[in-house]
């Protein structure tokens, strides 16, 4: 059981094997967050670059993706496991139009792990589905992921939603992906970004504690 194990298997797309040698992690006592960043996060960073340089093409990152959220899904319980009075409610989805959700997934994960209660919405979110949501009450924070550039206004349209329904004041709205920054979050009129699912989850914290 070795970190350069579980890479190859997330490279090869091999589910079982991800999630087997990441069983393997979590039953040997290794900090989950270790598993998470260096044994899952890293080798699908070496995917993106490679994809990047067209040095693997979509149908393999998907079979990497796959292999990586089986892995995940051993992790997810043990996030879980804070034992803790929930902090608060997020809602998270990936938005419309847009239907990359490792990293969502991964934030939904910190997020559970730092002890909040999360309603994950999926891909392709809509803006009228985050205001509905709102609409029913319990919910503290929407946030919101975004890895195209083509999709990042769907963001700036849940925020106007909210608004337009008289709702943005009672809920705190936090986005992130890859093209999404500070500036663009401030332009739209979010509370918070985080450049990582750690960060998202301090900043989580952070916005229900003001
Ligand atoms: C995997 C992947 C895919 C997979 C998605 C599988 C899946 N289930 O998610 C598949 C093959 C399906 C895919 C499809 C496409 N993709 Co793609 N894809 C990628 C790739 C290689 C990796 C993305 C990823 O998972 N990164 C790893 C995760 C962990 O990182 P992350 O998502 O950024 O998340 C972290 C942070 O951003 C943050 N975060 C994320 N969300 C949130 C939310 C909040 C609230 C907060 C606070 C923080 C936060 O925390 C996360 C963890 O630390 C990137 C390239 C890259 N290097 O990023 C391209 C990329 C995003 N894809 C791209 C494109 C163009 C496409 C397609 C249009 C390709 C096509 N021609 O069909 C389609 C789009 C389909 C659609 N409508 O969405 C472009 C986007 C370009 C742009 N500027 O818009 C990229 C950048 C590749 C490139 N260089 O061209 N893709």
């Amino acid at each position: 059981m070795s970190f350069e194990a579980l890479h190859k298997a997330i490279y090869d797309g091999d589910a079982a094997a991800a999630a087997n040698i990441t069983k393997g992690f979590v039953a040997s006592g290794s900090p989950i967050r270790e598993i998470l960043e260096q044994g899952l996060i890293a080798p699908m960073s070496v995917v993106g670059e490679k994809f990047k340089a067209c040095e693997v093409f979509i149908p393999e990152v998907i079979i990497s993706a796959k292999a990586m959220h089986s892995a995940l899904a051993v992790l997810e319980p043990h996030f879980s496991k804070s034992g803790i009075r929930p902090l608060g409610t997020v809602v998270i989805g990936t938005v419309k139009g847009d239907l990359h959700d490792i990293g969502k997934n991964i934030v939904s994960m910190m997020l559970k792990g730092a002890g909040f209660v999360v309603e994950d919405f999926g891909i392709d979110v809509g803006p009228q589905k985050f205001v509905d949501r709102v609409k029913r009450g319990g919910v503290d924070i929407i946030a919101m992921s975004s890895l195209l550039t083509t999709s990042m206004g769907a963001m700036a349209d849940t925020v106007s939603s909210l608004r337009g329904a008289g709702l943005r004041e009672g809920v705190k709205v936090m986005v992130g992906g890859a093209p999404v920054t500070q500036e663009f979050a401030s332009k739209i009129g979010a509370d918070a970004y985080a450049s990582d699912a750690a960060t998202a989850a301090d900043k989580a914290r952070d916005l229900l504690k003001r």
